[in-house]
């Protein structure tokens, strides 16, 4: 049980899909927060004072301090999530019911690793000048992935069933992302998560929290 929160958790970020799910995470729980921006273009996370808190000089990065423990700094995007969403009791991952929190890890890691890891595999590629057509495989590869998704929710309002859980954070940054790219009439039950999803009012929120560019 986490004693008070002495002020509100500092988050160390940019505008990418890895910062946004845990901004959006975040605004869901409800917990507060100070977004910091550090511009990567910059080197911003490269300063001496922010590799002190994370010496690989990556993003995100949380700094919590709760009455009674030691300040917590906290690395790696889905390790954040995850402590979000214990500090947010039962609302952004199912506690309660095996089956229903298998099926969330399912969903969660599905799009971690088939949809947004091949994505970002292609960019990075991409960045470091690549010209073969390897990136454009990998894309195709997320696309085909992301795609495969209509069938979570033709039977359940969220894409782990009918609450909103990590899930969804997972899937909503790469779909956002990618979205010109999809065939949405191909894909009805997805464009209908899709729309409710980006309308939430911690969705909106979360991605605007460094910055709208
Ligand atoms: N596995 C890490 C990846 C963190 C990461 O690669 N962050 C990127 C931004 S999304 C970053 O800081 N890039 C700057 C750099 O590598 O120099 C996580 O999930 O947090």
């Amino acid at each position: 049980m986490l004693g008070e929160r002495l002020a509100p958790i500092d988050l160390y970020g940019a505008r990418t899909g890895n910062c946004l799910r845990v901004a959006i995470a975040l605004e869901e729980a409800g917990l507060p927060y100070r977004p910091v921006r550090l511009d990567l273009r910059r080197g911003e996370h490269r300063t001496a004072e922010f590799l002190a808190l994370n010496p690989d000089g990556k993003v995100p990065v949380i700094v919590d301090r709760v009455d009674g423990d030691e300040v917590l700094v906290l690395t790696q995007s889905n390790a954040i999530l995850f402590y979000v969403a214990e500090a947010a009791s039962e609302t952004l991952f199912p506690v309660g019911g095996t089956r229903r929190r298998v099926v969330a890890y399912e969903r969660f890691f599905y799009f971690l690793t088939d949809v947004i890891a091949p994505s970002h595999a292609a960019f990075q590629l991409r960045a470091s000048g690549v010209k073969d057509s390897s990136p454009q495989a990998l894309d195709l590869r997320a696309m085909k992935a992301l795609s495969v998704a209509e069938r979570f929710v033709k039977t359940s309002e969220f894409i782990a069933g009918e609450t909103f859980t990590l899930a969804d954070i997972a899937a909503i940054t790469i779909a956002f992302a990618v979205e010109r790219h999809i065939d949405w009439s191909e894909l009805p039950q997805l464009r209908r998560w899709y729309q409710a999803v980006m309308a939430r009012p911690s969705v909106i929120r979360g991605f605007a929290a460094f910055g709208t560019r």
